[in-house]
């Protein structure tokens, strides 16, 4: 739970996490709980005795399967910004192509109700919810992260947007080679994210990059972005990431003295000498870029 009084991003809160099925409690009201949850493939066949169950879908889609008491199923399909109050008492199964959610339950309703039909698939998980941590906005996670990381660099909202190197050198009144460019690729063979510190006025040579990692890697998608990192692109910062992340530094970064890279949002930034970023990154300083 958030433990100062502020609003909660929910986009901000699903990126915090990948797991599916597995709801975290991001508010209360009276003694419900608000629940976020991804959502992706089946859940499972389940009952609540005692609660209706509200849904509203936050991003992509969401179905919900409804069985009425003469064992007649139909299904209702749920686009983003719909919502769905299934009633107490009826067995229903959701399940997503994928697709993000929140519901509204009583303190300590179970994921899979009362009763469920068969076994739980592995993907979703029977829980009262977990709380959510990091509920605050993108930009003070990574603020936070720079204090236990003892670094100095105070995090800098701009009024214009910090989104690409050339807005960010704009906004900061800087070269657009001190950007630090936190550029996020996947290794084809592992499937996990490489991040590379790059200068806004250089180009990753994907050939060097592949070279260094030791297996192809390509870019990452936006959706790979914000579940292995938390962010989005255009605010993906340097350290403070949902899992550690193999990082590099390319050596034209070291020719600045001081250096802005994004702290978690498309309007947040802070200054840090190169050296220090290497240190609180536990980059490997390479060479992997081409102006
Ligand atoms: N806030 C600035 C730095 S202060 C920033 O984040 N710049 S950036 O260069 O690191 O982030 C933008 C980068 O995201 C682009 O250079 C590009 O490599 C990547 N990007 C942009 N759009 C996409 C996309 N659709 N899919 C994958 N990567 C993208």
């Amino acid at each position: 739970m958030p433990d100062k009084m502020g609003p909660v991003n929910l986009g901000d809160a699903l990126a915090s996490f990948a797991d599916i099925y597995s709801p975290r409690i991001v508010g209360r009201v009276n003694d419900y709980d608000v629940r976020i949850a991804h959502a992706k493939g089946e859940h499972v066949w389940h009952v609540h005795e005692h609660t209706d169950e509200f849904f509203l879908v936050l991003e992509g889609r969401f179905d919900v399967s409804l069985r009425d008491p003469g064992g007649r199923e139909r299904t209702v399909v749920l686009q983003k910004g719909e919502m769905f109050v299934v009633p107490k008492g009826t067995e229903h199964k959701p399940s997503s192509p994928g697709g993000a959610i929140l519901m509204f339950e009583p303190r300590g309703t179970s994921s899979t109700g009362d009763r469920h039909e068969g076994e739980i698939p592995d993907h979703v998980e029977s829980t009262t919810g977990h709380y959510a941590e990091g509920l605050g906005r993108s930009s003070s996670r990574v603020a936070e992260e720079l204090r236990r990381l003892g670094a100095t660099a105070e995090v800098r909202e701009m009024p214009e947007s910090t989104r690409t190197a050339t807005d960010a050198a704009a906004a900061v009144g800087c070269a657009v080679a001190q950007i630090v460019k936190s550029l996020v690729f996947r290794s084809v063979v592992s499937d996990e994210p490489v991040l590379v510190l790059v200068s806004g006025a250089d180009r990753v040579d994907e050939a060097l990059l592949a070279q260094v990692v030791g297996e192809a890697v390509e870019q990452a998608t936006g959706k790979f972005v914000r579940e292995r990192t938390g962010y989005a692109i255009g605010g993906v910062p340097p350290v403070g990431h949902a899992q550690p992340v193999v990082t590099y530094l390319d050596e034209h970064l070291l020719d600045h003295a001081l250096v802005w890279a994004a702290a978690g949002t498309p309007r947040a930034v802070f200054c840090i000498a190169p050296a220090e970023l290497v240190r609180i990154t536990s980059a490997r300083v390479v060479a992997v870029a081409r102006a």
